[in-house]
């Protein structure tokens, strides 16, 4: 007794030279919050990243050793999973021995103090505030004064409280830690804070569930909806009986969710088939829910989005409601009501039923809003995904609005980081866009979350922080701090997962993709310094292996694995493209050449990689699109100027791009391929060619729509040209036609082309093909003929890319000849051959004033021969008599 008074009093007067962290002030606790705490002291554990970022951080200026032998103390109804926690967390950090007992036994051992009245009277001793004043699940903790005590404002609250001591405890095989003198005092900034696993596509595995409840507890998110879309006995099969293995799995993430302090909330979606007013299909409803029950559920939910309402699906609906949106919205809260009075009402325990309205994604006011809103019985909590079905941004304003509209309390169904609409993606940026202040104003947030289960973790630990404590909420910060969670402390590892995120970061929230490569890249660009840009994709390159052979959760790998081989591959073509670039400034033309000449290859592998879905569909995934790509495309583009040719017009558009149909689709010269727009043109949407300088326009094709989808058309539009990409001028209108074509008046000169919608549609846009032709091309004739697949123009197309290929070996006088569109001065001829191109393979000859006279000949795959005097009128390949079948990329007047 008076040794505990004596450490009481010692405790005390540390607890006055408290230092208070970084953060923000809160109102029931008051204090500081943050996540960075001074540095530690050499062997002082208890600076490391609390997540969620707590309300309130207190360092002190003492230490708690980790002792051999730790009593902990609990009260008699504290929370078995927190002291599990608790128990755990310190034999990790060292403690050999983890003894309960029901006080401090003296023995100059730590002693742990775990909710109940003996951590109350610790924390007092220690100069915190014990959890009464703070919102349920808050929670207080302190470290100090030869002690830990821990406690909250109910269950919930000691298990956080847990798992804050958890991440504060160092990792050690022997005892003897020294833990830094902390004090935190942390509440939530909303009730609910979750995940809904609501995505279309292949549903997550049984262990995947087990293992995000975890997750989910260790993040103090107190809520997962159970409601994949294409799990049969949710949606299309709605009313039928889980058979008894699928119960009993169920039964496991139940009792796992409960032991997290997770909410498992049992969704189930009859709206494709159910009959509003039939008392068979509420008898289906309530059975199913009773036998999920009978597992230990407690939330239930009824989401109605994506389906009709407009149509029923029993008579019986129309003559009991009638029609059109407040019918719709009348019916569902009939359903619902009676499943309140039928169901929650009569299972004491049971939470507030949940539902997600049809018209989930606005705040406009319908009549089926004004019928849900009057009808619905009022403590149904409603789901909204805000403003938009993937909500960019998300304000305190209109959750207002969503409240008053819906006459609900309302549950954001947040669209982040899903990914079932762009299954080529995985989103690994922050959560971002979400107001301060939003979650004050909900019942709660649940984030739908990424087919790959454990890929999404990164963005669901910023979900967690920001719905933890919004105030604090830096998305940035939160999104470094996930990776190194993820990384486990690994700055390797974590080095390789910050590349790899970097380079999957875009989404609606994070408009930007690839932040760092691309400043890396920008700053490339300012001053040609190519040594940190090798850096950063070397880094790159080598993230995937590195996340391969050392990332602990190996469901992150095993999630991730098409868009880790492509980011590999990128890496590696966009460092193809670095040193095209350097070699194509150092003017070393034929190294230049030699790696032009790969990147296509590199290009190809890159882009060759797929995710496969759950029908078996191959979709190519994406990696820092818009980036790698354009990185380069660029460095081809400056070889094609340096080489003096045009290079393959630049097509582009100011729709959305659906899944890899990218624009460059439309000008490679394939047929087989298109570029598809994920949404229909308006008036004013267009697709456009940059022919890189202004020239002489030749006929424009613009060839729409494919097999499968032959009315994704511009309905009504103009072609349009310009030369300085602000004044356009008429080439020609169309209408109602997929194959368009236009014979621009002689001398007609543009850079730009493009097709403009001049009306509003509702299909989407598919381009095969959308060329110019004449665009400085060479007319080629002679031979041997081309080989098939091939073609005489390549030779003089202007693009290096294509090649002509012989047909067969050169015969006696055969010759390939090359007549440009006008007669031009040149300093040189250059003919571009594959690498390994056999010299002597020709003569190189030029006509001048009418007479035809010999440059050179033909050396390796890069000739280069100076053209003399005089404006050259063609320019041709004299072939030895029996050249192997020759090949030629491209014949260049420079
Ligand atoms: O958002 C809601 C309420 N419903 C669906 C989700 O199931 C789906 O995952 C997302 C994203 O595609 N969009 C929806 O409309």
């Amino acid at each position: 007794m008076h040794r505990t008074r004596t450490a009481a009093a010692t405790a005390m007067a540390v607890a006055l030279a408290v230092v208070p962290l970084t953060g923000m002030a809160g109102p029931p606790g008051g204090g500081k919050a943050g996540r960075d705490g001074p540095r530690d002291s050499p062997g002082v554990a208890g600076s490391r990243a609390l997540s969620p970022t707590p309300r309130s951080v207190r360092s002190r200026s003492d230490r708690v050793t980790i002792t051999r032998s730790v009593t902990v103390v609990a009260g008699p109804d504290t929370d078995a999973p927190a002291l599990a926690v608790v128990e755990k967390s310190l034999k990790d950090a060292g403690a050999d021995r983890v003894v309960r007992a029901e006080s401090d036994p003296g023995d100059g051992q730590l002693a742990v103090y775990v909710g109940g009245a003996g951590a109350s009277r610790a924390l007092r001793a220690l100069g915190a505030r014990g959890p009464d004043g703070l919102p349920a699940e808050g929670y207080a903790l302190a470290v100090g004064g030869g002690r830990i005590a821990l406690s909250g404002k109910d269950a919930t609250g000691t298990y956080y409280a847990a798992q804050s001591l958890r991440q504060l405890l160092p990792h050690r095989d022997r005892p003897g830690a020294r833990v830094r003198g902390t004090a935190v005092r942390d509440w939530p900034a909303t009730p609910l804070r979750g995940v809904i696993e609501g995505f279309y596509g292949t549903p997550w595995s049984h262990e995947a569930r087990l293992d995000q409840l975890d997750f989910y507890g260790e993040h103090k998110m107190n809520i997962y909806v159970y409601s994949p879309k294409d799990d049969p006995y949710l949606r299309a099969k709605w009313r039928d009986p889980y058979p008894a293995d699928r119960l009993a799995q169920l039964k496991e993430l139940v009792d796992r969710a409960h032991a997290r302090h997770v909410e498992f909330t049992y969704a189930l979606s009859p709206g494709l088939s159910v009959c509003y007013s039939s008392d068979a299909d509420l008898r289906a409803l309530t059975a199913k829910f009773q036998t999920l029950w009978d597992i230990g559920v407690r939330t239930f939910a009824v989401p109605l989005d994506d389906i009709s309402y407009t149509e029923w699906n029993c008579a019986a609906d129309k003559d009991a409601f009638g029609t059109g949106g407040g019918a719709a919205g009348a019916a569902q809260a009939h359903l619902l009501n009676r499943v309140q009075q039928e169901f929650i009402a009569r299972h004491p325990g049971a939470a507030p039923l949940q539902m997600v309205p049809t018209e989930y994604y606005d705040v406009k006011p319908s009549p089926y809003k004004k019928a849900l809103a009057a009808r619905l019985d009022a403590d149904v909590l409603v789901e909204w995904t805000g403003v938009g079905v993937i909500a960019p941004t998300m304000t305190v304003a209109q959750a207002g609005q969503a409240r008053q509209v819906f006459g609900h309390r309302i549950l954001t169904w947040d669209n982040y980081p899903v990914n079932d609409y762009v299954t080529n993606r995985l989103l690994l940026g922050p959560f971002n866009g979400r107001e301060k202040g939003l979650p004050g104003q909900l019942a709660g947030i649940t984030a739908n979350p990424m087919i790959q289960p454990a890929a999404s973790k990164l963005a669901l630990y910023t979900v967690a922080d920001y719905a933890w404590n919004d105030t604090a909420y830096d998305a940035r910060a939160s999104w470094g701090a996930a990776i190194a969670e993820l990384a486990g402390g690994d700055a390797r590892t974590a080095r390789a997962l910050r590349a790899f995120a970097d380079a999957h970061y875009a989404s609606s929230l994070n408009p930007r993709q690839a932040p760092a490569l691309s400043a890396t890249i920008a700053q490339f660009g300012k001053d040609g310094d190519a040594r940190r840009l090798d850096g950063a994709l070397r880094n790159l390159r080598d993230a995937p292996g590195v996340l391969r052979d050392r990332l602990t959760d190996r469901g992150f790998v095993k999630d991730s694995g098409p868009w880790l081989d492509a980011t590999r591959a990128w890496a590696v073509a966009a460092r193809g493209a670095l040193q095209l670039i350097e070699a194509t400034r150092a003017g070393d033309d034929a190294e230049a050449w030699q790696l032009r000449q790969r990147i296509p290859e590199l290009v190809r592998t890159a882009a060759s990689f797929v995710y496969v879905d759950m029908s078996g569909k191959r979709v190519p995934v994406l990696v820092a699109d818009g980036v790698l790509d354009t990185f380069v495309e660029a460095a081809v583009a400056e070889h094609d100027a340096a080489l003096g040719v045009v290079g393959r017009p630049k097509g582009s558009s100011n729709l959305a791009v659906y899944q890899d149909h990218a624009a460059s689709r439309m000008t490679d010269g394939d047929d087989a391929t298109y570029f598809w727009s994920g949404a229909a043109p308006r008036a004013g949407s267009f697709v456009e060619l940059d022919l890189h300088a202004e020239r002489a326009l030749g006929a424009v094709r613009l060839a729409m729509g494919k097999s499968g989808s032959p009315d994704d058309y511009l309905r009504h539009g103009v072609l349009e040209y310009s030369s300085d990409h602000r004044n356009w001028h008429p080439l020609a209108s169309f209408d109602g036609k997929a194959e368009v074509g236009a014979e621009p008046p002689a001398g007609t000169r543009a850079r730009y082309v493009r097709a403009r919608a001049t009306a509003a549609q509702d299909h989407w846009l598919v381009v095969r093909e959308f060329a110019v032709a004449g665009d400085g091309a060479a007319t080629v004739a002679g031979g041997p003929p081309a080989a098939a697949g091939s073609a005489l123009r390549s030779a003089g197309d202007g693009d290096p890319a294509t090649a002509y290929r012989a047909a067969r070996a050169a015969q006696p006088g055969e010759a390939l000849e090359f007549t440009p569109d006008a007669p031009r001065g040149a300093r040189s001829v250059t003919v571009l051959r594959p690498q390994g191109a056999p010299a002597g393979a020709a003569e190189v000859e030029v006509r001048t004033g009418g007479a035809w006279r010999t440059l050179g000949t033909l050396s390796g795959a890069l000739t280069r021969l100076p053209a003399g005097d005089g404006a050259i009128g063609g320019v041709r390949l004299v072939w030895r008599d029996g050249a192997a079948a020759p090949e030629v990329s491209e014949v260049i007047l420079h």
